[in-house]
């Protein structure tokens, strides 16, 4: 019906992305009005984008019902803010404008406990081959980016129309990253050196050059084989169990493993990045780069376009370099989050 063609329409355009010197300057001329014209048209594009990237999922996991609540959640919002394309501009547009941007917001809470139950679903009636596996990777990735994009720029008009200059995206993207790599780091300790009276500390550094600012935590809590490290940021190798409700509201993503990819999201967002590197025996290094510069720091989109439709029907090459390196520590099974 109109609503997909609207999505056709509003998919072919690509997402604009900010730096945050731009939020800022935004937020410095707080011109709520200015925010909206720009809201209403980069809001349907980022939304129909991923919207476009959900309906190439495999088909096992698209009939998933969680799968379903999500994809229909979406459609909802989308729809929500159609009813801005063509408006005049006024006070009362602007409040309601501002009341559908809460209501999206509430909406889409917990959208990542519904996606991450819904490929829980998937596993658990499927068998999940590399492929499949390798898809929802770069599904995930790519959605919950999109996801974190567009509740900044919903905070961010927020932001505008209440207040002078502040910026969101420091305090609570910043403390997702640390929490994660403290919890990982003082687990780590704990486990290590169980029966010790002493636990060595994290130790801390933060640097600032002309280009990047560095979090290192180190960690002395007997590091993670080689072998391991890739699987630290798979979505589909969380393996805790399963959470209940509540669990998830005081702990970020508590049991679901996202913890640690959805932190890189967060560095990679502004163009940074998060990097653990590992000495087996020993202990770990945790590193958050982050861009110094305000008009470095751009978000980094994904862009629903020809390439990344192919890569869903691209197949995984396992055949251009020898396997095995024995121990089977690929399906040995690494306690998450
Ligand atoms: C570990 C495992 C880990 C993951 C992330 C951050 C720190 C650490 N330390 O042993």
């Amino acid at each position: 019906g109109n609503i997909s063609k609207m999505l056709d329409f509003y998919s072919q355009f690509n997402p604009s992305p900010l730096s945050i010197k731009q939020f800022i300057d935004f937020g410095l001329s707080a011109c709520e009005r200015k925010s909206f014209i720009f809201l209403r048209k980069e809001l349907p594009v980022r939304l129909a984008n991923i919207m476009k990237e959900i309906h190439l999922l495999p088909e096992n996991l698209l009939k998933m019902p969680s799968v379903g609540i999500v994809n229909n959640l979406y459609a909802t919002s989308f729809e929500d803010i159609m009813q801005f394309e063509k408006v005049d501009v006024n006070e009362t547009t602007l409040d309601k404008f501002c009341q559908t941007l809460v209501k999206i917001r509430n909406r889409h809470k917990d959208i990542v406990e519904t996606m991450a139950q819904g490929v829980l679903e998937l596993k658990e009636s499927h068998d999940v081959d590399a492929q499949t596996e390798n898809n929802i990777q770069y599904f995930l990735d790519r959605f919950l980016m999109s996801r974190i994009s567009i509740r900044m720029l919903i905070n961010q008009h927020k932001l505008e129309r209440c207040s002078q200059i502040r910026i969101v995206y420091v305090p609570s993207h910043l403390f997702h990253m640390l929490f994660e790599l403290f919890k990982n780091s003082m687990r780590a300790i704990m486990e290590h050196h169980s029966s010790n009276a002493e636990y060595p500390a994290i130790e801390v550094i933060v640097s600032r050059g002309k280009e990047d600012i560095c979090v290192k935590m180190s960690d002395r809590g007997g590091g993670i084989p080689r072998s391991q490290m890739d699987h630290l940021f798979k979505y589909m190798y969380s393996t805790a169990p399963r959470p209940t409700k509540t669990d998830a509201h005081t702990v970020p993503l508590a049991g679901y493993g996202y913890g640690l990819p959805v932190s890189r999201l967060y560095a990679r967002y502004f163009h940074g990045d998060l990097v653990l590197q590992s000495c087996d025996g020993y202990g770990t290094d945790a590193i958050i780069y982050l861009k110094a510069l305000s008009n470095e720091a751009n978000e980094l989109l994904p862009i629903f376009n020809k390439t990344s439709s192919k890569f869903y029907r691209t197949q995984v090459s396992t055949t251009d370099w020898s396997s095995h390196c024995g121990g089977g520590m690929a399906t040995r099974q690494l306690r998450m989050s």
